[in-house]
């Protein structure tokens, strides 16, 4: 899962641009395009979700598979080599073909994988790469959804999430070598004791031959080497380390190598690395030893024309619009984003809640919200989240935690987003998933993001979990326009929480449906208006609640949903900021707010 890197003993070569693209409108084995040069004269641009970026009702509604090929050559020096396809996310199920030969299959949208090329094309050779990527989603898919097969024979996907089902090759593709004996995976983790920062590190290797070692040095930023080891796994202790703070990043580089019998270099591959520990205790959330205050958003990967496709642009300005507004962090709300944005998010110190792709798995949110599929149905069934679709679930976190191990700015893994925790089955879903996320990272605590039915009378999984996350719509969604009313309860709730549980709270989702522009002298819900007086009550009751250790807005930006809902207007409205980034009145507000609090802090 190590990211491709340009190394002294690696090569990477950017396969990012324009590819030939269609729609597989039957089946993708009766139609085999990867056999031959893709015909019709779309071309389609990567990274990008596809979506929104022809005018064809048939591309945007499209449900099933999508080709997208291009033409690749493989460098010339590469004889010594193996050489992979990186696809960094195929949302949601991706196959790749070399020339005829279908190489892999990758199920989950928002993780990378691999598919190897060494045996099939010679280096200085040519060859046709066909990616083939399948946007359904059904009760054993993370997110799961339901697949209708309309009159007409076409197929309808519905889907139990409120963001738009983007899909489509929307991060990069790189085509990159590694030398035969090779760094396989790098885990870090960081402790600290008094001024000494201790870095364990193992190194995983292809088999190595006699004599052949690993060495690991860890360098500061100066690029002066601070600390030394030999061996696949060990500890490097740094006195006088300087911390990676929230607000104040500092990164190491830790470079693992591998060294032939005589001493020559075989592979070097590095790694940042924050020094830095997380801890919670009693209803306090530490970051090295001192509370931290979450403030910031729930977040999207979404922009105009891309969809969730990465963009460095719309990265770099919405690290800055959070660096404005004083959001000391976010989540990844609601799959793991672009690697690019977690780098980013190490190197300026901004606090990540990183999710996996596990959201929608409620039909209570469903029979209420979406056109009522699922009404009288259970959520663990099954016929709806069963144990197959728990296995999907395990792999979501197997592959973000291999993924995102060794980033300094996650401090708290999120295994779901809003399920059906009041509902018989719960317990035992979430059981061997808990365990299975601190078996694999037992340095970081663990969280759900709890649903409003889920209260703490009645949620039945909320004492697995390091940390109460709770998503809450008081005055909005219950209570709509009377914050009077509002207020009482959310407090009421709020004391439960910290009564029954006595845990930190985060509020990871509060928020309003605003239309930029709308105004009024009457607090009409939907105005800018009434979203400064909804979040000037939200925070009343915040700062009544010690045990509330962090507040998240929702959202940082307005964001595409699917069309069709009566209550979504070109998508969800609860941004800070319009979808182009722009502030509505309510930024001013909590750019006040948040400042303060970083100085408190
Ligand atoms: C939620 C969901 C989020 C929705 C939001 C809303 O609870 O977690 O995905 O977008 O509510 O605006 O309804």
């Amino acid at each position: 899962m190590l990211r491709p890197q340009s190394t002294p003993t690696r090569d990477l070569v950017s396969l990012d641009g324009v590819w030939k693209f269609a729609l597989v409108k039957d089946s993708l084995e009766k139609e085999a395009p990867w056999t031959r040069p893709l015909s019709g004269c779309l071309e389609a641009p990567v990274p990008a979700s596809y979506n929104d970026v022809f005018l064809s009702p048939d591309i945007h509604n499209h449900v099933g598979w999508v080709c997208y090929q291009r033409r690749v050559v493989v460098p010339r020096g590469w004889s010594q080599e193996r050489y992979f396809v990186r696809i960094e996310a195929a949302t949601h199920k991706g196959r790749v073909y070399i020339n005829d030969t279908f190489v892999t299959e990758h199920v989950g949208g928002y993780t990378p994988f691999d598919a190897e090329v060494t045996e099939l094309v010679q280096p200085g050779g040519e060859f046709r790469l066909t990616i083939a990527v399948n946007n359904e989603l059904t009760n054993t898919t993370i997110p799961p959804g339901i697949i209708e097969v309309l009159a007409s024979g076409q197929k309808k996907q519905q889907y139990f999430h409120d963001f738009y089902n983007y899909a489509g090759l929307a991060r990069s593709v790189w085509l990159y070598s590694v030398p035969a004996r090779h760094v396989e995976d790098v885990t870090v983790l960081t402790d600290v004791q008094a001024t000494t920062g201790i870095v364990r590190y193992d190194i995983k290797t292809t088999e190595l031959g006699a004599g052949e070692t690993v060495h690991v040095t860890v360098q500061d930023e100066a690029d002066v080497a601070v600390g030394k080891a030999a061996g696949s796994h060990g500890e490097i202790h740094i006195d006088g380390a300087t911390l990676w703070q929230p607000g104040a990043a500092y990164l190491y580089r830790l470079c693992a190598q591998v060294r032939g019998a005589d001493g020559t270099l075989l592979d070097t591959y590095s790694v940042a690395i924050g020094i830095r520990t997380v801890q919670v205790r009693g209803t306090q959330f530490l970051i090295n030893g001192k509370p931290f205050f979450f403030t910031g958003f729930g977040k999207h990967e979404d922009s105009a024309i891309r969809g969730k496709g990465h963009d460095p642009a719309y990265m770099v300005h919405d690290f800055q619009l959070m660096d404005w507004i004083g959001a000391n962090s976010f989540r990844t709300s609601h799959y793991p984003y672009a690697e690019e944005v977690m780098d980013f998010a190490d190197r300026h110190g901004i606090v990540v809640i990183d999710e996996t792709p596990a959201v929608g798995l409620n039909l209570a949110v469903n029979s209420g919200f979406f056109e009522g599929v699922g009404k009288d149905a259970s959520t663990w069934s099954p016929e709806f989240i069963n144990d197959d679709t728990r296995a999907a679930h395990a792999d979501s976190i197997r592959e973000l935690v291999a993924r995102d191990k060794n980033h300094a700015c996650i401090v708290l893994w999120s295994i779901a987003n809003e399920p059906a925790t009041d509902e018989p089955g719960a317990r035992a879903y979430f059981e061997p998933l808990v365990a299975l996320t601190r078996s694999l990272d037992p340095s970081r605590p663990v969280a759900y993001i709890n649903v409003m039915f889920a209260n703490y009378k009645n949620d039945l999984v909320a004492d697995l979990f390091d940390v109460v996350c709770l998503n809450r719509y008081y005055g909005w969604y219950v209570h709509t326009g009377d914050l009077v009313k509002a207020e009482a309860q959310f407090e009421e709730e709020l004391r439960g929480w910290d009564r029954t549980y006595g845990k930190p709270i985060i509020m990871t989702e509060y928020g309003a449906d605003t239309l930029a522009g709308l105004r009024s002298f009457y607090d009409a819900p939907w105005s800018e208006d009434f979203q400064v007086s909804y979040y000037n009550m939200c925070h009343r009751v915040h700062d009544r609640v010690p045990a509330l250790v962090g507040e998240q807005v929702w959202n940082f930006a307005d964001f595409q949903t699917s069309a069709a809902h009566v209550f979504r207007v070109d998508g969800n409205k609860k941004g800070i900021f319009t979808r182009d980034r722009k502030p509505k009145a309510i930024a001013a507000v909590l750019k006040a707010r948040w400042s303060q609090k970083l100085q408190d802090m």
